[in-house]
């Protein structure tokens, strides 16, 4: 299965311009907040030179080279934890991809008035990550629950769940991001955290 990477970012910072730049299709972009009901999807392709060197080693008819599936993934904003925006619709999105691109609005345009007001980076990324982490606190404590019926049967894997779990709801109560979380980086149960995933930050200001 190939690596699923899925773009994120306050109403209107250009996600979708971004998703059109790497993937070369024309997904719709608009300077209306929330305008997008639905996630875009594309594939591209890695570009890799070391292809071509072994195809001299090896002659093919065609060369495949490794994809990475791409998601553009509209509607987060302050509050979508609760219902604003467009709410907690896509939030499964995120949790499927394997890597996550912040797309930061990082320009100005008079045209384009910013959802909360003034161009802030900083204040977005931290918007976004609060969601997030607000969002991992509420699916832990329903894992923990989980976890401690099954504890309570017998089940070692699931008491050790516990544990970890605890370590990770008490991280992100005292709003810390759940990659600085003292537990082991491979520890199962958190492993599809959206707030764990690998994050690459794209500072848009064209
Ligand atoms: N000036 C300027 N405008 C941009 C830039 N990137 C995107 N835009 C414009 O900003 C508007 C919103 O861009 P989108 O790519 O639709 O933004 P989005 O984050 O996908 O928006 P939503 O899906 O509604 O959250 C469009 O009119 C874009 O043309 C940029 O770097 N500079
Ligand atoms: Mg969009």
């Amino acid at each position: 299965m190939g690596l699923h990477c899925g773009i994120i970012g306050i109403a209107n910072c250009g996600k979708t311009t971004v998703f059109n730049c790497m993937s070369k299709t024309k997904a719709e972009t608009s300077n209306f907040a929330f305008s997008s009901n639905k996630s875009n999807i594309g594939v591209i392709s890695v570009p890799d030179a070391r292809l071509k060197e072994m195809e001299k080693f090896q002659p093919t008819e065609k060369l495949v080279p490794a994809t990475v599936d791409i998601v553009d993934i509209p509607g987060l904003t302050k509050g979508s934890n609760h219902g604003e925006g467009v709410g907690n619709q896509f939030l499964a999105d995120i949790r499927n991809a394997d890597a996550l691109i912040h797309v930061l609005r990082c320009f100005d345009d008079d045209n384009l008035p910013h959802i909360d007001g003034s161009v802030d980076p900083v204040r977005d990324m931290e918007t976004i990550d609060l969601e997030l982490q607000i969002k991992d606190i509420e699916s832990i404590t329903k894992k923990i629950a989980r976890m401690e019926k099954a504890a309570k049967v017998g089940d070692k894997d699931a008491k050790q769940a516990v544990e970890v779990l605890k370590i990770y709801q008490e991280h992100l109560e005292n709003m810390q991001n759940a990659r600085t979380a003292p537990v082991f980086p491979n520890s199962t149960p958190t492993r599809k955290n959206r707030n764990s995933s690998p994050t690459m930050v794209w500072k848009n200001r064209a």
